[in-house]
């Protein structure tokens, strides 16, 4: 059992007898998430998984619960579906709401798996890359209108400059003068960094529903290394591929994690990166537009950056966001993504050789066949 305060007495039995399912053996904490809480809860029928949705990260959970419903309906309707299924309360409602603690519990099957930080398989980063293209495929239909923005503005690079500011203003921690030279590196990134969302509003790159959290870490893979479904279906709103490739490449390519301090040994395979970008566009290539090509090597420090800004900003609003567990540990993630982005961006030649190499082949075979 774990320390954190749902542990105590009473409140996690209680929110599990009201869901609709066989007495509870016992409950387990599990999962390394930033933001909620989770568990799973043993019992005579089968093992579930319970979570706390953190209300103050997501604020519409009504909206968000519809989102995830939504996306659940999809992917059970298509035969190869792996996906959980949400398990009602007794009174058919799918969430409960725990007044005394102001807490959201929601309630699926559980699926075991395995799923990992990073990889040096390459079999691995091209199943990975399958699934994102799948999970796209499958959503592209969507309206996009019909997914509630629950954290609006999430990967938008205008919008966490401005939080990064106002961070910076407020110095509400009193921890801006510690990271000056950070904090300047951040301010001469800003047109680099907003290039890209400034042809999502010019439409160039088109909207559509993403999941926006496509760490490798959200691929669950079963032993025979195939995946069973994506995880963590929390931000599944509009947004661009090009988050979930960067946001899979911030991850799955890299020998450390995202919180190593030891900065100077972070390495990147671009034999990963390779691996993960060619089973992506088996799936999806030819769905690919012209901008989205040109953007898809910029995808990885976009994404890797926008992390950076986002850890650097709870760091300076005094660790409010993000669960921490030692001193500066926000810090330590901002520095560590900041770190890979520079090496991102010595990268960017040779990814657009390969995207383009890859490219030409593509029309040669269509051209073939
Ligand atoms: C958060 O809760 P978790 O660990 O799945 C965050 C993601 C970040 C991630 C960094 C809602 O996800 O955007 O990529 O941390 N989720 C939210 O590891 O902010
Ligand atoms: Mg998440």
């Amino acid at each position: 059992m774990s320390e954190s305060r749902w542990d105590k007495g009473w409140i996690l039995e209680e929110i599990v007898s009201q869901f609709d399912l066989a007495p509870a053996q016992s409950i387990q904490i599990v999962g390394s998430g930033h933001i909620n809480d989770s568990y799973q809860v043993i019992t005579d029928k089968g093992n579930v998984f319970l979570q706390r949705i953190n209300h103050l990260v997501f604020r519409p959970v009504k909206e968000l619960m519809r989102n995830m419903e939504q996306l659940l309906e999809l992917m059970h309707r298509s035969s190869d579906s792996n996906y959980p299924q949400l398990i009602r309360t007794r009174s058919g409602e799918n969430m409960v709401y725990n007044e005394s603690t102001d807490s959201y519990w929601r309630m699926t099957t559980f699926i075991p798996g395995v799923s990992m930080a990073n990889t040096t398989d390459l079999n691995i980063a091209r199943e990975a890359g399958k699934a994102i293209a799948v999970f796209h495929q499958k959503t592209k239909p969507l309206d996009p209108a019909n997914f509630y923005p629950v954290i609006p503005d999430f990967h938008d690079m205008f919008w966490r400059y401005e939080q990064f500011y106002n961070a910076c203003a407020e110095d509400v921690a009193n921890r801006l003068m510690g990271v000056l030279p950070l904090v300047d590196w951040v301010e001469s990134m800003e047109d680099e960094m907003t290039a890209l969302p400034t042809e999502v509003l010019q439409h160039r790159i088109p909207i559509q529903v993403v999941h926006n959290d496509t760490k490798l870490e959200n691929i669950l893979f079963d032993e025979k290394q195939e995946v069973i479904c994506l995880i963590d279906l929390d931000t599944v709103m509009p947004g661009t591929i090009l988050y979930d490739i960067g946001d899979a490449l911030r991850t799955l390519p890299v020998n450390l994690p995202e919180d190593a301090e030891n900065v100077e040994n972070l390495e990147i395979s671009m034999a990963i990166t390779r691996a993960f970008i060619e089973g992506y566009l088996t799936i999806q290539y030819d769905k690919l537009n012209d901008y989205e090509l040109k953007w898809l090597p910029f995808a990885a420090p976009y994404m890797t950056f926008i992390m950076g800004i986002r850890f650097l900003t709870d760091y300076l609003a005094g660790d409010v966001y993000y669960k921490t567990q030692k001193d500066k540990h926000n810090l330590f993630r901002a520095r560590n993504q900041f770190a890979l982005v520079k090496k991102w961006l010595e990268l960017q030649p040779e990814l657009k050789t390969f995207i383009q190499d890859h490219v030409t082949q593509n029309v040669k075979s269509t051209q073939q066949s």
